[in-house]
């Protein structure tokens, strides 16, 4: 079969309800309560996610494929040919596709912690891209993940758009990119979107949509508790909370409780008071700048960037 995907599975613990319910249930018997965004993308929460970037207010991934689409060719002179691309945090594979033709790659691996969605997204781009020899890799790339072998003599050239690097802290984005940096040869690169500081309003309107889609992918983890985990919660008993914090450079998520009340969840009980916090999400803006010198803190030389007109948003090449 021509259109076969290679599929490789790293997930290091199983992605069972027991793992779920344990790490679900370590941070919401924390203060602050908090649930780690990479529970957002069960299958309904990756869907929700590829609704959010359709919506009128959510800027960044309009704005980066506009900015992949204008500098393809720039892009590709930069990166050369030759090359293998490795994509992290794959899901829908959108982006991808702009830059495919162009460049050529012997290889893509896609890399997601969702394995229905990756297995889908890849099997749609092994058909649409016969040419293209297509792996997927079930990974949580917030752990230590190793890339497997890709034969042929090509040079890896990791893509990582979309700005999710926002959603590490910039102590753990500066060791992930050092992750990175060590697991590519001299020669190996590294194309990353990255959403730049820039006005609240702004900001803040991009995690408020109008339509509320926002606002029903962080409720999905209130599904998922109810679902999965067989907590007695219900989603209307709790609001969508976004904001920007402007001292620490990152918009906030959160869940707010509606009113005081109590649920079991892996033999605890968790009791919420009124507009009480569930702590769901930071996404870390950066300067141009300031991301450049955390790229060099982990190895990495800037070799070009580019920006839409505005400057909302970079796409950065690296190279070790
Ligand atoms: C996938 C982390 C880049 O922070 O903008 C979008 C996730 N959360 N709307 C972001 C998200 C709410 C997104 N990242």
């Amino acid at each position: 079969n021509r259109h076969r995907v290679w599929f490789h599975d790293q997930m290091t613990e199983p992605d069972s309800d027991q793992s779920l319910l344990e790490a679900i249930t370590l941070g919401l018997t924390d203060s602050p309560r908090w649930i780690s965004p990479k529970h957002f993308y069960d299958h309904r929460g990756s869907e929700l996610f590829d609704r959010i970037c359709q919506q009128p207010e959510y800027y960044p991934t309009r704005t980066e494929e506009m900015i992949l689409e204008r500098s393809v060719s720039a892009i590709t002179d930069c990166v050369g040919q030759n090359i293998d691309l490795i994509e992290l945090g794959s899901g829908a594979s959108h982006k991808i596709r702009l830059l495919l033709d162009a460049l050529r790659p012997r290889h893509y691996l896609g890399v997601d912690i969702s394995r229905d969605f990756l297995l889908e997204s890849t099997h749609r781009l092994a058909n649409d891209y016969p040419w293209l020899a297509v792996h997927a890799l079930c990974a949580d790339f917030t752990a230590p993940f190793s890339l497997p072998v890709l034969e042929g003599d090509a040079r890896p050239v990791v893509f990582f758009p979309g700005s999710s690097i926002g959603n590490f802290t910039p102590r753990e984005a500066m060791d992930l990119l050092e992750r990175i940096h060590n697991q590519l040869p001299p020669g190996g690169g590294l194309l990353i979107g990255v959403d730049r500081i820039k006005d609240r309003d702004r900001l803040e309107s991009a995690y408020n949509d109008a339509a509320g889609v926002t606002r029903e992918f962080n409720l999905n983890l209130i599904h998922r508790l109810r679902d999965e985990l067989g907590a007695e919660v219900s989603p209307g008993d709790f609001e969508h909370l976004a904001f920007y914090n402007e001292a620490a450079s990152r918009i906030e998520m959160h869940l707010v409780s509606q009113r005081d009340q109590t649920f079991a969840l892996d033999g605890q009980t968790i009791a919420l008071t009124a507009g009480e916090h569930i702590h769901t999400e930071n996404s870390w803006k950066y300067s141009r700048e300031g991301f450049e010198k955390l790229a060099g803190h982990a190895g990495f030389q800037t070799r070009a960037h580019w920006c839409d007109d505005e400057g909302l948003f970079d796409v950065h090449y690296f190279e070790r």
